[in-house]
């Protein structure tokens, strides 16, 4: 079995800032694990507020923030942090190159009937080390990460990680209290039959994604279902379905949110550039994502991505119009 660090002493990069990133990430997300496998009822309550996106926070939101946000402020590379539970950047070690921007609960609405959640992040460098850590620092277009990994608190605790152009995947192993290496060299198949949508929009999107939807519900000349729908609502759990066995995530534009419900620096870049790595795209019907330039911290966008084949035949729809 190769562990995290084998993996990453094998390509000469144990020393490197960015595996001190990724140790944080892995031992924050050992301390979460541990947290939610521990079923404490009180951690799995709402904190009856808001956070800045006008969503409910969950006590676990704050507890895997807090947890994350320690290990970040640590570690002298990281010069500043974006979370999506933080209204304002913060602040790290002003000599650090790094930037990181996290999503440190997905799917937490979930929380409460025991369906997997997930942490993701987005690693990239500050551009202009001469200025002050400053919100511009973070609109940076997807392209231009570095890194990106999530965390799948699922039937198992699995890490993915892209750099490089690769993509790899590491399981946590309880025993050992260690990530090894289990999925090596990650590649989405390109076409696939699941497609992932909340049909409650349906009445309130794209013209293209309706359609889109109507040819997955087709079948076939022998009357047999051509595609099946999954929709958990934890977008890395929902992503990492579709990577490991085909299939599209469609988080569109709704007449409820207008920009999409997910955010583009800390949510979509990061599960981008994974699908790129992994040889495949993402798009948000007209641009593809990782080319987007944000216009502000929190941004939303509506968010396609999944087996090549799939996001071509929804943009040919776009183009059918
Ligand atoms: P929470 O972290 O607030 O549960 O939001 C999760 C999420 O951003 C993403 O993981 C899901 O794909 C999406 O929301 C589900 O949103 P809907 O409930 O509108 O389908």
């Amino acid at each position: 079995m190769i562990s995290l660090n084998t993996f990453f002493k094998n390509k000469n990069l144990l020393e490197s800032s960015l595996f001190k990133i990724i140790d944080d990430i892995c031992n924050g997300s050992k301390i979460v694990n541990e947290v939610l496998l521990n079923g404490n009822p009180e951690n799995f309550k709402s904190e009856n507020v808001k956070n800045i996106q006008n969503e409910d926070v969950q006590k676990l939101d704050l507890i895997a923030n807090n947890v994350f946000l320690e290990y970040f402020k640590n570690n002298l590379d990281i010069h500043g942090i974006l979370s999506e539970e933080n209204e304002k950047i913060i602040e790290g070690n002003s000599f650090g190159k790094y930037l990181i921007a996290m999503d440190p609960l997905d799917g937490s609405s979930n929380i409460s009937v025991n369906i997997p959640v997930g942490s993701i992040f987005s690693i990239f460098q500050k551009k202009n080390m001469s200025v002050d850590l400053c919100e511009d620092d973070f609109l940076i277009k997807g392209k231009d990460q570095e890194c990106a990994a999530y965390v799948l608190y699922g039937t198992s605790t699995i890490l993915i990680i892209a750099f490089n152009n690769e993509v790899h995947g590491f399981t946590l192993n309880l025993k050992e209290n260690d990530f090894f290496l289990t999925f090596p060299d990650l590649k989405i198949p390109k076409e696939g039959n699941i497609f992932s949508i909340n049909e409650g929009n349906i009445n309130s999107i794209d013209t293209e994604i309706f359609n889109y939807v109507e040819h997955c519900k087709e079948l076939s000349s022998d009357g047999k279902r051509t595609h099946t729908g999954r929709f958990i609502g934890s977008l890395v759990a929902d992503f990492h379905r579709n990577m490991m066995k085909g299939g599209i995530f469609i988080y569109p534009k709704t007449s409820d949110k207008p920009n999409g419900q997910l955010r583009l620096i800390y949510e979509c870049n990061p599960i981008a550039l994974i699908a790129e790595f992994s040889g495949s795209k993402s798009s948000d019907g007209n641009t593809s994502i990782l080319e987007k330039k944000p216009k502000s911290i929190h941004e939303r966008t509506a968010f396609i991505t999944g087996s090549t084949k799939m996001v071509d035949k929804l943009l040919s729809f776009y183009k059918n119009e």
